[in-house]
């Protein structure tokens, strides 16, 4: 069949808007199929992140879904406040008709990094076979939500959408090497800021890192950034770099969307260092166009029928007072457009290709910088005539630490 769902292991990290995602990513199963969920202990608590995520598939009929908490640090640690939010799902009512014995067989002792090894490698063993089993051969034309993720392993390839910090993803690569990069389909990732501010406020940061990425930036040694410079005019570090503009709404005008060439081996972690591995990112650029308004949660309203609406609705619900708390910095739909992007392609409509490197150290630590300047600016300079590469000269790398 041509248009059988992609395979997805989404590796989140239990943020507000990582929950809306699953949901997303859960409710269109003749889309994608999430055979995996891995758990960063990023903008959450991850012991909490893992019982929400389980409650939510418990309560959507997902429970064959293994889900497990990965045991990599953060390099440099969400805000308490922000991680503490994910208590404010795991409360709900709609997700808490269940017991800790409900739960108890859908915890996965392995780690989260080693569960996305397995799933890569097809080497997954479910725990309990005899309830992942049942009729996972025989429903190939059955995109019903109770779709079984136990898969048999047809080698097809795997989708990874990450919305936390690319540790996970990084480990492993660095681990497995082509064995696992082989299996990968693309990377997804929400993260970076390239042609706007960023959303890091931290004292000593100049503002200019996205969060997913500076949380993951971590000092390199000198020798390397050597090869980082190198690695700038290498086609073969190129990337993807996705990104909206445009002041739209989700659900309510496209987005206008761009991908790019990321270029930079070194310094958000191993996997720009895979060729064989293409990365699309999805940066504030593209975010910015999404901010969560009452508006939007209102309209979830008319279709509260429909459980997933409900709880997508309920979920955004908890941030709606942000747009009076902080007008100038509103809560987002980052990773929900991230992964709306890959259910739906069309939802990118103007793509461009962008080579750019990671700040690995220093005041701008996990700055996503271009090399060149924004098409929109290019064509301003150019009056709409020439159209040259315009390729800046790769400014200094800090090295400070
Ligand atoms: O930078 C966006 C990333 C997304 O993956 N996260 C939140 C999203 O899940 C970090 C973040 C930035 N600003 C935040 C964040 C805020 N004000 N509250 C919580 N998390
Ligand atoms: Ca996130």
């Amino acid at each position: 069949r041509p248009n059988r769902p992609r395979k997805v292991i989404f590796d989140h990290d239990g943020g507000i808007d990582d929950y809306v995602t699953l949901l997303l990513l859960l409710s269109c199963p003749e889309r994608v199929r999430v055979i995996g969920i891995t758990i960063l202990d990023a903008d959450c608590r991850a012991e909490l992140a893992w019982n929400t995520t389980l409650k939510l598939l418990h309560t959507l009929g997902h429970e064959h879904v293994p889900v497990a908490v990965s045991s990599l640090p953060a390099v440099n640690p969400f805000p308490d406040p922000w991680r503490n939010s994910v208590l404010s799902v795991d409360v709900l009512p709609h997700i808490n008709d269940l017991t800790q014995e409900d739960l108890a067989p859908l915890r996965l002792s392995v780690p989260g990094q080693e569960l996305m090894a397995q799933l890569l490698l097809g080497t997954f063993q479910s725990a309990s076979g005899s309830r992942d089993k049942s009729g996972s051969r025989s429903n190939g034309t059955d995109g019903g939500a109770a779709a079984v993720a136990d898969d048999d392993d047809d080698g097809e390839p795997i989708t990874v959408v990450a919305t936390g910090p690319l540790s996970n993803v990084a480990h492993v690569l660095r681990k497995h090497g082509r064995a696992a990069a082989d299996r990968i389909r693309e990377v997804w990732w929400m993260g970076g800021a390239v042609w706007v501010g960023g959303n890091v406020a931290f004292p000593g940061h100049d503002g200019s890192a996205e969060w997913n990425a500076f949380c993951l930036a971590t000092p390199i040694q000198a020798s390397r950034l050597h090869w980082l410079q190198e690695g700038l005019a290498d086609a073969s570090h190129e990337r993807h770099l996705l990104w909206t503009s445009g002041t739209c709404h989700l659900h309510r005008r496209r987005p206008t969307l761009v991908v790019g060439l990321l270029s930079d081996p070194a310094a958000v972690g191993e996997v720009w260092g895979w060729p064989s591995v293409p990365l699309v990112v999805v940066p504030l650029d593209a975010t910015n166009a999404v901010p969560v308004t009452p508006d939007l949660i209102y309209r979830f309203g008319r279709q509260s029928r429909y459980r997933y609406s409900v709880l997508a609705g309920t979920v955004w619900s908890r941030v709606v007072t942000w747009v009076y708390d902080r007008p100038d910095e509103p809560y987002y739909a980052w990773d929900t457009l991230t992964a709306a992007c890959v259910l739906q392609p069309d939802l990118c409509d103007k793509l461009y290709d962008v080579q750019s490197y990671v700040v690995v150290a220093g005041a701008s630590q996990g700055r996503t910088v271009p090399l060149a300047p924004s098409p929109e600016a290019a064509a301003a300079a150019a009056g709409g005539g020439e159209k040259g590469s315009c390729v800046a000269a790769a400014p200094d790398v800090e090295t400070g630490m």
